[in-house]
């Protein structure tokens, strides 16, 4: 353990808005918990921390939604996330959540800390604001039509159908996802770090000191680095989050990544009254287990935080992972491509530890990986179940048949050269599994178990206990047998006992490796075993003296079973239910942009002079309310702001917008056409259309524009 006496391990605080799936698992969760395991087993002093990250746009959009509230919003997902780690085995020592009271305080006062250390700069910018909800949005809150792939639900920050980032003034039609009304770009004021002022920091701490992280952690370090820092604003316009504590600061909270990686703090301060201990002292080694999209966070702005703050550790290392994607395609919740955790449990109750080894064999360590059904069941028949599985019911059921159900003795004098390279085997396995766990190699490590349980198999193999038992059976009889007589009857059973000794061995020494990756099956191996839980110290392993001989141990339970094709044929159809469905709604979206069939072109009209055109008075307005007209199948009645004054309009649209989708919509106002009365109501202007093969489409600026603006 060297120069570090504890340890506080943390994993990502996974936002409240959705269940987590496996990538969710593979990415950060498994790794973690078998890391922590293998500590505890060390008798290291470690916290394991976690929780709900509760704030932030992601958990508002969702409650929109689902039209709840946000505080139902993340009660409901803390609650089945927390039951999806529990039942994996992801054994924290607190599960908390960002929304607890003790981490708004813990969060204000480290924001204070820094305000009154004179660390913030306070600047005014121009953000879009909703007229109507009277509320700033965050990009993520303006939707539109993607300028790239045409999505109409694309965010002000991203479009999820095309994956291309955008900024909100790139959106066609732009719209607040509140109020549908169209944003209009406001001054607000924020309190921002001044993350350049970190640079020469950043690079002794993290460029210069820590060149043993993964590549692709110091990799995407260095280039955020290289590419030069910027102010970054810590504080968001939103009723939903940590109130930022400043008098005069009415409507504003802390920014969700500021507020989230403090979590980390208030989980460690809740689980104990020693936090302090975890956090500020030298000696604790904290480690970030997190996926790739939040390196930045964990290793350059979090670090900065905390340095600024002062009188906290920093992380020792991040090994992030990088993406598991899902039968070739990447894992998305919002197009329902993913395995979700608590539908696996249903699926495939008590085979907790299968997921967690095929997440850990095939973990994204390095690159990108791909998770498929094939290879799932694949991994179980021909590796658990025929490698692992097989040695220790093998061993178990031999013990049980051909030495009485006891551990049998190690005659010495008989012990040859091949029991004693597989017994010396165990310490260098252990010495390999532990220094791959100690870099992080969560898969290597996992395959030295394995390849250790492979060598048992094939020890077990080239001794084969059960011929020796058929030889002293037929001699017992009386028989003649071409290679032994009556006179090796006593050696034979020696040669029997001295292989199921050393398999009873090597199954011990297993089952202590093999419990910080599967630890369900590390308990059953402890109760057919018969030995208390202290066994699976990890001191104990490497050891070749782990059973005594003359106990008596359990009957044998299969460690795993085979999982049929049937079961993999279930998840495939699965998913294939999700494939069409993703399928159906790119085919819509590629529908709405192909070229319609051509319809001949409208006759052109006479031309005109310019005096002709000039005489239009067009000007952009706002719809400010729409009502379908009584009596009227094609008419709506709309109130336009056209700035300065609001204008009735009666307009032949109702058979293609529905009044309350159009709310907010801007739209091309004829302004000065004389009025006329149509259903009793007087017209005071008339909105352009552009006619697509029968659809109407209203005519309005690329962006929002003041309403009244002139169009020429
Ligand atoms: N909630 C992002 C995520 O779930 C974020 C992590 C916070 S860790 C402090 O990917
Ligand atoms: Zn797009």
């Amino acid at each position: 353990m060297g120069k570090f006496n504890r340890y506080l391990i943390t994993a990502a605080l996974p936002y409240a808005n959705g269940p987590v799936h496996i990538g969710h698992l593979a990415g950060c969760y498994i790794p973690a918990d078998i890391y922590v395991r293998y500590l505890r087993a060390k008798k290291a002093d470690v916290k394991f921390v976690c929780g709900t990250d509760e704030h932030g746009v992601p958990i508002t959009i969702k409650a929109m939604k689902e039209g709840i509230t946000p505080q139902d919003v993340v009660d409901k997902y803390h609650k089945i996330i927390g039951d999806s780690f529990a039942a994996m085995g992801i054994s924290f020592d607190i599960f908390s959540r960002t929304s607890n009271k003790i981490h708004h305080e813990t969060a204000a006062e480290f924001f204070l800390k820094m305000y009154n250390d004179g660390l913030f700069e306070e600047k005014e910018s121009e953000q879009y604001y909703d007229p109507k909800a009277n509320m700033f949005l965050a990009d993520r809150y303006i939707i539109g039509t993607c300028p790239h792939c045409g999505n109409d639900k694309a965010y002000g920050d991203q479009c999820e159908k095309c994956g291309n980032s955008l900024s909100p003034d790139e959106l066609i039609n732009p719209h607040s996802a509140l109020s549908d009304a169209v944003p209009v770009k406001k001054k607000t004021k924020h309190w921002y770090m001044p993350l350049q002022n970190y640079e020469p920091w950043l690079n002794e701490w993290l460029l210069e000191g820590h060149k043993e992280w993964k590549n692709n952690v110091y990799g995407q370090c260095k280039s955020w680095l290289d590419s030069g820092l910027h102010p970054r604003a810590m504080t968001r316009d939103s009723n939903w989050g940590i109130k930022v504590p400043l008098p005069d600061a009415e409507g504003k909270v802390l920014y969700v990544w500021f507020d989230a990686p403090i979590g980390y703090i208030s989980a460690t301060k809740e689980l104990t009254e020693n936090w302090a201990d975890y956090w500020c002292k030298d000696d604790t080694k904290l480690v970030h287990f997190i996926g790739k999209d939040n390196i930045v966070f964990h290793c350059i702005i979090f670090p900065s935080m905390l340095k600024a703050h002062g009188g906290y550790v920093l992380p020792d290392n991040v090994p992030a992972n990088e993406f598991l994607n899902l039968e070739g395609d990447k894992i998305s919740t919002s197009r329902n491509w993913a395995v979700w955790v608590n539908d696996y449990i249903c699926d495939f109750p008590d085979q907790q530890d299968v997921l967690r080894y095929v997440l850990t064999s095939t973990a994204p360590e390095t690159k990108d990986n791909d998770f498929t059904w094939k290879d799932f069941q694949d991994r179980n028949n021909s590796e658990l179940v025929a490698n692992l599985g097989n040695f220790v019911n093998r061993t178990m059921v031999l013990m049980h048949k051909l030495c009485g159900g006891k551990v049998p003795n190690l005659h010495a004098h008989l012990v040859n050269d091949e029991d004693r390279a597989m017994l010396s085997e165990f310490a260098a396995a252990k010495e390999r599994v532990e220094n791959a766990l100690e870099s992080y190699k969560f898969r290597e490590a996992l395959s030295e178990i394995m390849a250790l349980s492979s060598k048992g198999n094939q020890y077990m193999q080239r001794n084969e206990p059960w011929i020796l038992a058929k030889a002293i059976e037929k001699l017992n009889k009386g028989e003649a047998h071409d290679k032994y007589t009556a006179d090796d009857l006593e050696m034979l059973q020696q040669r029997i006992d001295i292989c199921l000794h050393v398999c009873l061995q090597l199954t011990a020494n297993l089952a202590i490796l093999i419990n910080p990756f599967l630890p369900f099956t590390a308990k059953k191996m402890l109760h057919m075993m018969k030995v208390v839980e202290r066994m699976l110290d990890w001191e104990n392993a490497g050891s070749a003296k782990l059973l005594s001989v003359g106990y008596s141990l359990r009957e044998p339970e299969l460690l795993f079973k085979k999982i049929e094709d049937e079961a993999i044929a279930a998840q495939l159809a699965k998913l294939a239910e999700s494939k069409k469905a993703i399928d159906a709604a790119a085919a819509a979206t590629a529908a709405a942009l192909a070229p319609k069939e051509e319809k001949p072109a409208a006759p052109a009209k006479p031309e005109i002079q310019f005096d002709d055109f000039a005489k239009l008075d067009l000007r952009v307005g706002t719809i400010l309310t729409a009502e379908k007209v009584e009596k009227a199948d094609k008419l709506l009645k709309l109130l336009v702001d056209i700035g300065t004054e609001q204008r009735t309009v009666v307009s032949g649209i109702a058979a293609h917008f529905a009044p309350e989708d159009i709310i907010g919509k801007q739209v091309t106002l004829v302004a000065n056409l004389a009025p006329r009365k149509m259903r009793g109501i007087e017209s005071q202007g008339m909105i352009l259309m552009a006619e697509d093969n029968g659809k109407l489409v209203f005519v309005n600026p690329a962006q929002a524009v003041k309403p009244g603006s002139g169009v020429s």
